[in-house]
């Protein structure tokens, strides 16, 4: 997969070359690309931003920089399929699991970080001509820019990658793959600081050990997470009941 990140702050990004995700990018799995929006500038100051239309506080990025860099990233003229291009916006749609497994099917994705108020409207509206483009929220809260955003939406996305992360299988039992919270996890020793690691654990009978976990997950959701109960469906909750 390959991977465009646009950004006034190309180091703010720097994370994104450590660890597993890092590791891929190194191995050839990712082709990571990190440009600063300023190389796209043409005057002395490099300015990307300036005074809204109508007034109004803050300040908001200027399409000419933004127009070049999007071309540089896929020309007008290039073949092949568009690229899907994401703007982090508290605007976007809200990210969730799915939306990482449709995307980490994706060939070619491309960030387009906005500052301040954001990105002059005409930008994303040229840019549909040449990307699918997708407004993405990560939550209903405001960040000061994209930057963070995206360096949780790659993670998200680049793990589902085949060979990004060790084990393929502990993609199968996590939180969200499926509608429960993940059950709770021990490890050695089985008595730490007066806590014991529940009884059933310890024994060998995987039928009871199935069994528990799969109601702590039922448990642990109802508690936090019972917007998620209300929203399952309920043959997935039998297909559960059955398995376990
Ligand atoms: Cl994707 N961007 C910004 N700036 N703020 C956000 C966000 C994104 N998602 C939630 N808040």
């Amino acid at each position: 997969m390959r991977l465009d990140v646009i950004s006034i702050f190309p180091e703010y990004l720097q994370p994104l070359s450590l660890s597993l995700i890092g590791r891929a990018a190194e191995e050839g799995i990712l082709d990571l690309n990190v440009t600063n929006l300023r190389d796209f500038t043409e005057d002395k100051h490099r300015k990307v931003d300036d005074t809204p239309y109508g007034g109004g506080a803050g300040m908001v990025m200027m399409p000419e920089p933004w127009g070049r860099a999007l071309d540089a990233v896929r020309p007008a003229d290039a073949q092949g399929p568009k690229p899907t291009l994401i703007v982090p916006s508290p605007a976007g749609r809200v990210f969730d699991q799915q939306m990482a497994y449709e995307l980490a099917e994706e060939e070619h994705l491309v960030f387009a970080c906005g500052r301040y108020e954001g990105i002059d409207e005409r930008v994303v509206d040229y840019a549909r001509e040449n990307f699918n483009v997708i407004p993405v929220s990560i939550g209903d809260y405001v960040l000061n820019g994209g930057e963070v955003a995206v360096m949780v939406m790659v993670e998200a996305i680049a793990r589902l990658i085949p060979g990004v992360i060790g084990n393929p299988e502990s993609l199968v039992e996590e939180s969200h793959s499926d509608v429960l919270l993940e059950y709770p996890v021990y490890t050695k020793p089985a008595s730490w600081r007066g806590r014991e690691v529940p009884e059933v654990l310890l024994g060998g009978n995987h039928q009871r050990v199935g069994r528990f976990r799969r109601d702590e997950q039922i448990k642990r959701t109802a508690a936090r997470r019972p917007d998620l109960i209300t929203q399952m469906d309920v043959q997935s909750l039998n297909r559960r009941d059955r398995d376990a």
